[in-house]
């Protein structure tokens, strides 16, 4: 049976519904910190779970039987940096819980996400590389720079079975924007279909590895299904889509809705966003485990027009 943490957030709640359909319903639990079921799990099995109080998490998993774990909850970069001490709390003790469940026998296989935000200002920016230079200056970096070393050392050291990808941004029209720092490509299509006119908060030549959604949970459950002898990289995998600035998004969505306005106006994400690379090299996951990516920008774009809901941001 399988558990995901965190599974309200951006990547849970689409991650449970490919899980669903591919394994059954029955096969899959759905947890996070709220109490009451998030709407978007509402027919998936749900169970409250804060991913820090261990006891609970040790008996959700022997009780229920779990067998694979993905652990999605996290703080991201911009309420990182607002939170330091909570995010590294959150991002680091709830790796280690989980980990030593799996290293005590207690669950056989574990995806934990790591982020292009483990690369730093002196990391080669363009087709960044799977082993390079790795200086992260936000403190979701540092957290995520340190927990691939965990899994690399708990694989290393006791066999488990842990694997992971480090996710570029992702758009996605299931949830709202959060505290990501290129949350910017989601929020941007909730104005646009609004009132074709959005205030976007890094500079507009500010270009940065980006994927949809499906591409990415595609990719997650691919990687997690590949037989162990094929994964070569136990930090973590790195993960291209594409790459666009706020400028190119812009003239995109410029093609459906011709009087789309942008001003820019950024602010403390901005110096987030420029210390990240513009593109990533993903070689090693085409390699090892047979990663394409499908969605393009037009692809992107025409779905999110098409799909988000202005309620969810504009009503609530
Ligand atoms: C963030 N969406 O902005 C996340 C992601 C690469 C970016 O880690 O924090």
């Amino acid at each position: 049976k399988i558990l995901v943490i965190g599974a309200g957030g951006q990547i849970g709640s689409e991650l449970v519904l490919l899980l669903e359909e591919k394994f059954g319903k029955e096969a899959v639990l759905a947890s996070d910190i709220k109490e009451e079921c998030p709407k978007a799990l509402k027919n998936s099995n749900y169970v409250a779970l804060d991913v820090l109080d261990n006891d609970k998490l040790s008996s959700i998993v022997k009780e229920e039987n779990i067998t694979d774990v993905y652990l999605l909850a996290a703080l991201l970069s911009a309420t990182a940096e607002k939170d330091p001490k909570f995010a590294w709390k959150l991002n680091m003790e709830g790796l280690f819980n989980v980990l030593d469940l799996a290293k005590d026998g207690h669950i056989k296989k574990v995806f934990w996400p790591s982020s292009i935000a483990v690369f730093g200002p002196t990391t080669p920016k363009r087709n960044t590389p799977q082993h390079t230079i790795m200086e992260p200056s936000t403190v979701y970096g540092i957290s995520k720079q340190a927990g691939e070393q965990w899994c690399a050392w708990y694989h290393e050291k006791y066999g488990v079975d842990v694997r992971s990808i480090r996710y570029p941004g992702l758009i996605s029209h299931t949830s709202l924007p959060g505290g990501g720092t290129t949350d910017y490509a989601v929020d941007i299509f909730y104005h646009a279909k609004q009132n074709a006119e959005y205030t976007c908060f890094v500079n507009e030549e500010t270009a940065l590895p980006m994927m949809y959604m499906d591409d990415a949970v595609r990719a997650t459950v691919e990687l997690m299904e590949a037989p162990a002898s094929k994964i070569k990289i136990r930090n973590s995998y790195n993960l291209g889509g594409i790459s666009f600035t706020p400028e190119d998004l812009k003239e995109e969505i410029k093609n459906q809705i011709p009087d789309f306005k942008v001003n820019y106006k950024p602010d403390f994400r901005q110096q987030i966003a420029d210390s990240w690379p513009e593109s990533i090299n993903d070689e090693s996951a085409q390699k090892d485990w047979g990663w394409k990516h499908e969605y393009d920008l037009k692809k992107i774009v025409n779905i999110m027009l098409n799909n988000v809901d202005t309620k969810l941001l504009f009503d609530k």
